[in-house]
């Protein structure tokens, strides 16, 4: 064992979700191993304990799992268990916690962001019940990075990670473990499989875009393997350290494969696709794509049909920003919904306390009480179950979904890549005009309230401040502004726009077009084109 002097690095401050930096940033000597012990060193009690180890296969994901065990070894862990070659989805390890009682777990991905020598890496922690580490982890972490002086580290040769079993480094067992069978065996007690194949077998047709990134071995075995879907239905199912020169986002820009696919003439009936660690997912019909956030609202409203679910929902929890489309289904239900900061981690305490089964983001994430992360190829499955149960198409569903509820008209205007400070000044402005703006009228528009979005936990009462600007209207519409907390360079403005329509003669508009006057109005008020330099956004989902 060996200890090695450090001195801190400036910035290491986990975002909305773990740290995450460009290649180069991450290969600075020092730079990896001091998070990584800051890590532990925020943690207290997991001598002789179990961590779970795994990445979504991106460049540097096989160097940095080697360092991390070596660590994880001079640091006392009892056992790691680790995904084979080093892979594992991030809903993947959350289960493997859950079910093998582990300390808690690290994940190497930058998420949905480009992979490559050139691009994002990134690593994150996750805690005993499965979920992301909550702010007071991530803070307790980040001030640890402040003040580090030395971490530890074995010398030993590299673990080999290709084959299954069991090794020994130090004192600490390492388990190499298959990295799809955990999760896929957690699945099988969730959904009717039996339904699902029926389903296949009558002739259904479905393309999965597993982006080359981590989705692609356990679709594979699920959706092909397990249930019966032709080979083929899952497209660019290896995941390569680049993902194939691809940004691994699953929307409507970036997984343009299958998009042109699911929009051309010999469309599937169901489309889906997963991000670059496979806890998102997008959603598509046959010419058709469901919003994240009507997506959470439908799963909700046929949960009754889902083998796990089928007994009743506890509530529904969603990020702020996320359309209200689930609050009716909720209030139909008479159950509980949340409205909580963008990030997974608030969800956490809210499963844990049993207070929701489901939970969503705009952000093309859902999840559910089984783990304690989003989860891709579970909102996939949700929805094959869906689809098998009421023989109908994606699109028919989905109508049917606005002709009872009404329509939330949804859709996030993104500016990538905008100079920080001018992001930062365009935020300011807004809070400039905060008090002066109730009451104003913008065309049919009359403004209610603003306010920068606060959360109180239910359970713990910790207080989360600054997380979004909300412009409410008095019929229900909103215009939501923050910044991204995921972004690598720059600064990410995402514009959040809703409008509720309960007339389904006017349900069949496309959103752009029924958001069209609060598409100007956020423009008028936020100054967008100015603030950021840019005629459009980057991406519009
Ligand atoms: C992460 C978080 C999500 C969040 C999303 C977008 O997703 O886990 O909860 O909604 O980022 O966050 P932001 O708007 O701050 O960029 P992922 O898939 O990147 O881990």
């Amino acid at each position: 064992m060996k200890t090695i002097s450090t001195t801190s690095f400036q910035g290491q401050k986990p975002g909305t979700s773990g740290l995450r930096k460009k290649v180069k940033v991450f290969q600075q000597p020092h730079y990896l191993e001091n998070f990584v012990q800051s890590i532990f060193n925020s943690l207290e009690g997991f001598q002789g304990q179990t961590l779970v180890l795994g990445g979504d296969g991106r460049y540097y994901n096989k160097t940095a799992i080697q360092t991390i065990l070596k660590m994880a070894t001079a640091n006392g862990f009892g056992r790691v268990l680790v995904g084979q070659h080093g892979l594992l989805s991030t809903p993947a390890v959350s289960a493997i916690i859950r079910k093998y009682s582990a300390f808690g777990g690290i994940i190497l991905s930058a998420s949905h962001n480009p992979g490559g020598p050139h691009e994002d890496f990134g690593i994150k922690y996750n805690i005993s019940n499965g979920g992301p580490a909550p702010e007071n982890v991530t803070e307790a972490i980040y001030q640890h990075t402040l003040s580090i002086q030395e971490y530890h580290i074995v010398d030993a040769p590299d673990v080999d990670l290709s084959r299954l079993g069991n090794l020994t480094l130090g004192q600490t067992q390492i388990q190499v473990i298959d990295s799809v069978a955990d999760y896929a065996d957690l699945m099988e007690t969730l959904f009717d499989f039996d339904q699902i194949r029926q389903l296949f077998k009558s002739g259904f047709t479905m393309r999965f875009d597993a982006m080359h990134a981590i989705t692609g071995p356990y679709a594979r075995i699920i959706l092909e393997e397990t249930l019966g879907a032709p080979a083929g239905t899952v497209i660019n199912g290896t995941p390569l350290e680049d993902f194939g020169g691809g940004h691994p986002d699953p929307n409507l820009t970036y997984a343009h494969e299958l998009v042109k696919l699911m929009y051309g003439d010999a469309a599937p009936q169901f489309g889906a696709a997963a991000d670059g660690d496979g806890d998102r997912n997008m959603i598509l019909g046959t010419r058709f794509f469901v919003t994240p956030s009507d997506s959470l609202a439908i799963l909700a409203a046929n949960a009754h049909l889902i083998p796990d679910y089928k007994t009743g929902l506890a509530g529904i929890a969603r990020s702020m920003p996320t359309s209200a489309a689930a609050d009716r289904v909720a209030e139909a239900m008479g159950i509980d919904c949340y409205e909580t900061p963008t990030g997974w981690k608030f969800f956490g305490n809210l499963l844990d306390a049993g207070k929701v089964t489901l939970c969503g983001e705009e952000s093309f994430g859902t999840g559910s009480n089984h783990v304690r992360e989003k989860d891709g190829l579970w909102a996939v499955l949700f929805w094959l179950n869906i689809l098998a149960a009421r023989s109908q198409s994606v699109e028919t569903i989905v109508r049917e979904h606005w002709a009872k509820y009404g329509r939330n008209f949804y859709s996030r205007h993104d500016y990538e890549g905008v100079d920080s400070q001018r992001a930062n000044d365009l935020i300011q402005n807004l809070h400039h005009q905060m008090t002066d703006l109730p009451n104003q009228k913008f065309g049919a528009y009359q403004i209610e309230f603003c306010d920068d979005f606060s959360y109180i936990d239910p359970t713990d009462h910790s207080i989360s401040t600054n997380q979004g600007i909300r412009i409410g209207f008095q019929d229900g519409s909103r215009i939501v502004f923050r910044l991204s907390g995921t972004g690598v360079e720059g600064a990410t403005l995402r514009v959040y726009l809703e409008s509720y329509e309960p007339d389904s003669t006017k349900h069949h508009l496309d959103a752009q077009v029924a958001l069209k006057e609060l598409i100007g109005i956020a423009e008028t008020i936020a100054q967008i084109k100015k603030y950021t330099g840019r005629e459009a956004p980057t991406v519009i989902t």
